[in-house]
Formats: structure tokens, sequence, C-alpha cells
């Protein structure tokens, strides 16, 4: 195929007369084109991955790579003095995903593409995503995400399903994103919409009517639901992205005059956390409606469905209101109810039951009963839930119990968005690492090799200025490229500490106004999002930024210590910031964060990590050895016996502390609150002090410790080289590839 032919019988013209804006969408058409020319990954049993999120960040390039043709496109527009990276910067990001749980599934469908397995995700089209974030007045903003354009990677497929609520029914639109595996076969992903969706409903920021469902349906991910109509809202959502799975599934059967008594034979449906849940009492529904009795149907789903747990914070699983339940969906009440009784016919402990004494559908308890598989996302997570979180279930379903440690897709975090360090890793050690991602381990032999450890420092390097100019051009920073970059991005919560991380930030600031200066100027980089509701979250942000601006303006600290709080943080900015860092902050209080894929990104492009023997932090530094990994903290053991027995004051630390009373008290110091909010400042205070759920000052100065012996051991830049070397060889366990095989190998087993 000529390349340059398809792509100038796009345009209409010559690429060299074309506009970056020409060039995208000619692209887009042509990648679009390929796809549906090649052929479907294909079998006798299917997975579906279900999903409320699916963050899969810009298309164009990993479409590009996964297609075989990204480094004759990107030599085609060099030819004609056109840049592919400048081309890019055209697409918007689809906004389909909040953190960690949305990115995986955005990895595994790559994965489940390129090892060539058939498989498709569900999940819902929303047009304005979950928000995005602005800096107003040192404080995140939240306004609408739009990012669907005319054109765009969606095919609308004129496929329609009625989803039937309480009052009315409303009518489904597919909408398809092909997901081109890597030298492999095409899978789809699913996205439900409604025609209906209004998006001048939204009025000032992301508020909006919740009550007009008809209009608002598809319009956010995550609406607000700290009201009963946002907790309605969720659930309408919820609802009918099952309905319209479930009966694209059994269309699909039916097409395939598959028996849907033998459903297990040819379907296998991966929840992702409890958000698809109801998936469960619905395809119960309609096999009753197909003229199965309840027990049948029960067994056959249950046999079908397999569940995925993300998180041990209770907050964070969802029990809905057996009246709210009533108010949607009225009619999967009865099976509901059923599914409950026969759980309590067999058990007694309250632990297990689907309803409890407040009338509340757990909809995790639910899954497990109901599927046939249940797994956390990495070892220690596992553990914990087997041990304590879900014991009661372990010891009633030991053999439904398994782990799937987590993993991330190699095509778009190292061939894509570090091109330079792959490209040399290729000539190292030749291109099989991209298929067999454990071949990375080849590198090891380089280990003592001066010139490979310098290119490694090199192409850091690169990386360092690459994203100090895309921060110049994006935010209007300076930072420095020789200085250490440390970065913490992930969603903003408390047990992910920030905070601590913020102090750490008081103590470095103090330290370089006492005159003890680091050698090596340090870049501290943060990027978060905060749930619009949670308060605490967003004084955090808050602090940070007022920190930033305090540094910026103190002539004596800014050459030592630069401080960026990252606006809207994202997949592409994510692709930016992972290939550049040399610190990468993985600091959850041990036993809280359930896996992490942020630490296997930064891993992999060789950061070296800075954290805490929580989730897949374990298994990293199991892998690299503790002279490449920095750990700290207390133990999962030590901080869920402290849960336990009530053993935490952080109130005894602060007053027993003099060194952490200082970093806390500067929280309220007048130079803060002069740039600050003394509202969001001083309810920080009183949180640490007071409260701090999430054991902040229990970790604090063996942080501050570690993180100055991290710094130390930086200036030895040989053998700091040998670290980024020995992480990026050893991070082919974490390829979601192997991860992908696993879930086949256990769950899924499609043939
Ligand atoms: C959701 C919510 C919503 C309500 C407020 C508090 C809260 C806290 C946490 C969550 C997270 C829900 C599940 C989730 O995103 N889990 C993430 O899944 C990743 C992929 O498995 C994993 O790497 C992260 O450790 C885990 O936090």
């Amino acid at each position: 195929m000529d390349l340059k032919k398809c792509i100038e019988g796009k345009l209409g013209k010559e690429i060299r007369l074309a506009d970056n804006k020409e060039i995208y969408y000619a692209l887009l058409a042509l990648v679009k084109e390929m796809c549906k020319n090649k052929e479907a990954n294909g079998g006798s049993k299917k997975v579906y991955y279900i999903s409320a999120e699916f963050l899969i960040g810009k298309l164009l390039s990993n479409n590009l790579i996964n297609l075989g043709i990204f480094d004759e496109v990107r030599d085609i527009l060099e030819e004609n003095d056109k840049d592919l990276t400048e081309i890019e910067e055209v697409e918007p990001e689809p906004s389909l995903g909040n953190g960690g749980l949305g990115r995986l599934a955005a990895c595994f469908m790559d994965s489940i593409a390129t090892l060539g397995m058939n498989g498709a995700g569900i999940g819902l089209n929303y047009h304005l995503g979950l928000f995005k974030q602005v800096f107003e007045n040192n404080k995140q903003k939240e306004t609408k995400n739009e990012w669907i354009e005319k054109e765009s990677w969606l095919v609308n497929t004129g496929i329609h399903f009625p989803v039937q609520f309480k009052d009315f029914t409303m009518n489904s639109t597919l909408y398809d994103i092909d997901v081109p595996g890597y030298d492999s076969g095409i899978n789809k992903l699913h996205l439900f919409d409604v025609d209906t969706v209004d998006e001048s409903l939204v009025k000032d920021g992301i508020s909006f009517d919740k009550t007009e469902i008809e209009k608002n349906l598809t319009l956010f991910l995550y609406p607000d639901d700290s009201d009963k109509e946002g907790e309605l809202l969720r659930i309408y959502q919820q609802y009918f992205m099952v309905s319209n799975g479930a009966q694209l599934i059994l269309k699909e059967m039916d097409e395939n005059g598959y028996d849907v008594r033998k459903m297990y034979e040819h379907v296998v449906i991966q929840i992702n956390d409890t958000h698809p849940s109801m998936v469960i009492p619905e395809l119960i529904r309609l096999l009753q409606e197909r003229d199965i009795n309840f027990d049948d149907a029960a067994d056959i789903v249950s046999k079908t469905c397999a569940y995925t747990n993300h998180t041990i914070l209770a907050e964070a699983l969802e029990k809905w209101p057996i009246d709210y339940l009533a108010e949607v969906v009225p009619h999967l009440l009865p099976i509901i109810k059923k599914l409950d009784e026969k759980v309590k016919a067999k058990y007694a402990d309250e632990a297990v039951a689907i309803i409890d004494k407040n009338n509340r559908v757990h909809m995790a308890n639910m899954d497990i009963h109901y599927g046939f598989s249940v797994n956390g996302v990495a070892a220690l997570h596992t553990d914990i839930l087997k041990e304590s979180e879900l014991k009661a279930f372990y010891d009633i379903y030991p053999d439904k119990f398994n782990n799937k440690t987590n993993g991330i897709t190699f095509r778009r975090w190292l061939m894509h968005c570090n091109t330079e360090l792959s490209e040399y890793i290729t000539s190292l050690i030749g291109p099989e690492w991209k298929k067999n991602a454990d071949e990375l381990e080849k590198l090891l032999e380089y280990k003592e090799d001066d010139a490979v450890l310098e290119k490694l420092l090199a192409i850091k390097t690169d990386n360092k200025k690459q994203l100090k100019k895309y921060l110049k051009e994006t935010q209007n920073v300076d930072i420095p490229d020789d200085s250490i970059y440390d970065i913490q991005v992930k969603r903003l919560h408390e047990y992910k500490r920030q905070q601590m991380n913020a102090l750490y930030l008081i103590y470095k600031y103090k330290e370089i106004k006492a005159g003890r200066l680091p050698k090596t100027p340090i870049t501290m980089i943060f990027g978060a999002k905060a749930a619009p509701a949670y308060e605490l979250a967003k004084d955090i942000i808050h602090l940070i930024i007022c920190m930033q601006q305090l540094i910026e303006n103190d002539d004596t600290v800014n050459p030592y210590l630069k401080v960026v709080m990252v606006e809207n943080y994202n997949v592409t900015k994510a692709e930016k910031l992972i290939p550049a860092c040399d610190i990468s902050e993985q600091i959850s209080l041990a036993s809280k964060e359930a896996s992490g894929t942020g630490n296997m990104k930064f891993m992999l492009n060789g950061a070296v990590t800075l954290g805490t023997m929580d989730g897949a932090n374990v298994e990293i530094h199991d892998l690299v050895g503790k002279d490449n990994i920095y750990i700290f903290g207390k133990s999962s053991d030590e901080v869920i016996d402290l849960y336990k027995t009530s053993g935490y004051s952080s109130r005894k630390i602060y007053d027993e502390d003099e060194q952490v009373q200082e970093l806390v008290d500067f929280i309220i110091d007048k130079k803060l609150i002069q740039i600050g909010d003394p509202a969001n400042l001083g309810r920080l205070y009183k949180e640490l002090i007071n409260k701090d759920w999430f054991m902040t000052l229990l970790d604090i100065k063996e942080y501050i410790s570690v993180k100055e012996q991290i710094m130390e051991d930086y200036e030895d830049r040989k053998e700091w080289a040998k670290k980024m070397l020995v992480n990026t060889a050893k991070a082919g366990f974490f390829s979601s590839d192997r991860t992908i095989a696993e879930y086949n190998k256990d769950i899924w087993k499609l043939n």
C-alpha cells in the first residue's frame, strides 16, 4: 500500500500544502478505514469487559503503532515538513475515565486485541466526560470537558436497544471504537449513548438538572452523587449500561445460533468494580423472559460472570438503598430479593448478605455470590481481601478467589510515549520485547556498560527538556532541566497522601531558608483531580498551589526548589511526564492502594520508586531488589492493626514531636495565609491534627529521611543509571499482556 498516496487521497491535496488539522482528519479517516478492512479477532467464546470507565487516551499514534505503520507515516510527514507530534495535538483526548480503574480497562482492551482474543468492551459514551480541571484563585474549578467532534473515532452502528425504567423507556444508540491489536486483529469498544442528551442543560461549571434523565443520562461520568437525585442518576446510568450490554450479548448469542442455556460456554462477562453489577439481575431477568426458570437463570448467569475488586475503601464499595432501586428499576427488585433470600437461607452471617438491615443492596456481595470468580489486582491486595475485607466470603468460596496483578500496555507506555528509549532498547536487545516483555531482562547484561548507562542518562535529559518545553508552552512555568524531577501524579485522595508530599515540600522550603541547600535543584511535580464534592482533597490541591506560589516568589528558594501543579492531569499529560521522571512517588498508606499502575509506568521508563510496601509496589520491590527502590513507612499489617485497635493518634504525634509540629503549623503560617484561603488551609490543618484518617503523620519522618537519601544517591550518576536500567529491565512482568494471559488461563478460558 502506498501510504503517501492514501493520505493525499484523503486530503485531496499534497501533504506539504495541508495544515496539521487537515492532516489529522485525513489520518483519522485512513486509520478507521484500515481497521474496517482488517480481520476481527474471533472464536467460539468471547469476553465482554464491562466498565463504567475506559480511559483510552488519544488514539492516533497508538493505532498507527498497532497497525504497524507508525514509522512510515512519521517519515512521510517529516519528508513533507510535518511533525506527527504536532499533528497529534489536534486530537481531543476522550474523557471517558477517572483514574487507574479506567486506564486499566483501556490497557486491557489493547492487550486482549493484541493477544488475538475474541473480546469487546462495554461502556457509556459520556459527552462531557469526567470534568476538566482549571485553577482559579489557586483552587480547582470544574468545567465541562467537551471532547466529541463531528469527525471522531466513534462509529455510529445504527444498533438500538430499548431500556425500560420505572416510568419510561429510553432507546439507546450504540457507538463503536475500533481497537486494533498490535500486529493482530481488531476488537470493538462498545459505547452506549442516547440521542436525546442535551448539552445545553449544563449551566454554571458542571451543574445541571439531575432529574431530566432523558437529557442528562450520558452527559457526565460520575455526576455528583452527594444528594438523592445524584444517586438516582448514577443508578440510571448503571442500569442503562448493563441492560444495553446484556441485550447486545444475547443478540450476539442469537446471531451465532448459540443456546442461551449454555451461555457460559460462549460468553464470559468481566465486571469491572461494582458499577456494572446490575448486569447479574438484568441477565437473569432477560433469561426469564426466554422461559428459563429463576434458579436455572441464576445458575447460568453465575457461571458467566466474574468480578474484579479494585479497592478496599469501604466508602467506595457501592451500597444502593433498595428504595432508590425501586424508583428506577422496580423490575429488578424481585430478582435481587430472591438472590438475597437464597443467600440468607444458607448463611446467617450478616456480613455476606446482599440486602443489609438498613435495606441497602451491597453490589459487591451480589457479585461474589453470583459470579464464579473474584479477583484482586495485586498480590497484597488479594491477600488483604482474603484475610480481612472479604474474609467471610473467602471462608465460603475459597476457590473463587484469585489474584491478577495489574499491568500496562507497553505500546502506549513505552513505544509511544518514550520513542527514544524504546528505539535504544531495540538497538541493544532487538525488537522481540515488544511482543514478549520479559525479553527486557536482557538489558541487565549492560548493567556495567558505561556507554549504555550514559546513554540512558542522556535520554532522560532529553525527555526532561521536552517536558520543560511542554510545561512552558501549556502552563507558562519554567523548570530547570538539570534538576531532579520528582513526580506524584494520580487521583487526589487522602489515602494516596499527596498531603505528606506537601509536608516534605514545606520541610525542604524551610531547609533552604535555613541555608541547607540541596546539591542538585529539585523540581516537584504534582498532577491530580479531586472529586468535586471532596472538600479535603481540594484543600490539599490548594495547599500545593499556594506552596508553588510562595516558592516562585522567593528568590532565595526558587533556584533550588520548584513546584508545579499540572492543570487537568490526563493521559496525554501522563505521556509527557512519565518519561521525564527521576523519582516516582508511590506513597499511599500501606494496605490502601489496591495496586497502582502509574508505579509500573514510571518504573518502565526508568524512574526509581520512592514508596510504601503497598499494592504492586511490593511486587516492584521483589523484582528490582532493595537497592533499586526506596521503601519507607509502616507495613500493611501494622496499619491494619492500628485501625483495628484505634491505636493511631495524629494529635499525639503532633504534640510530642516538635519537628512534625513545625511542618504542620506552616500550613497556617501567615506567609501561606496571605497567598491562600484561610478557610481551606485551616480546615486541612485541623484535619491533620485531629483526625488524619490516612495516617500522614505516622510515616512523615521516615518519608523525609528516605527522601533525603534518594536525593543524595541521585548525585552518583553512574550508580543511579544502574538503578534506572534495572527498573526498566525488570518491568516486563507488568505488561498487561501478561495480566490478560493470566485472566484468560484462570478465568475466561477462551479457546
Ligand atoms: C472510588 C471512590 C469513590 C468515592 C469516594 C472515594 C473513592 C475512593 C476510591 C475509589 C476508587 C474506586 C476503584 C478504583 O479506581 N480503584 C483503582 O483501581 C486501579 C486499577 O485496578 C488500581 O491500580 C488502584 O490502586 C485502585 O485505586
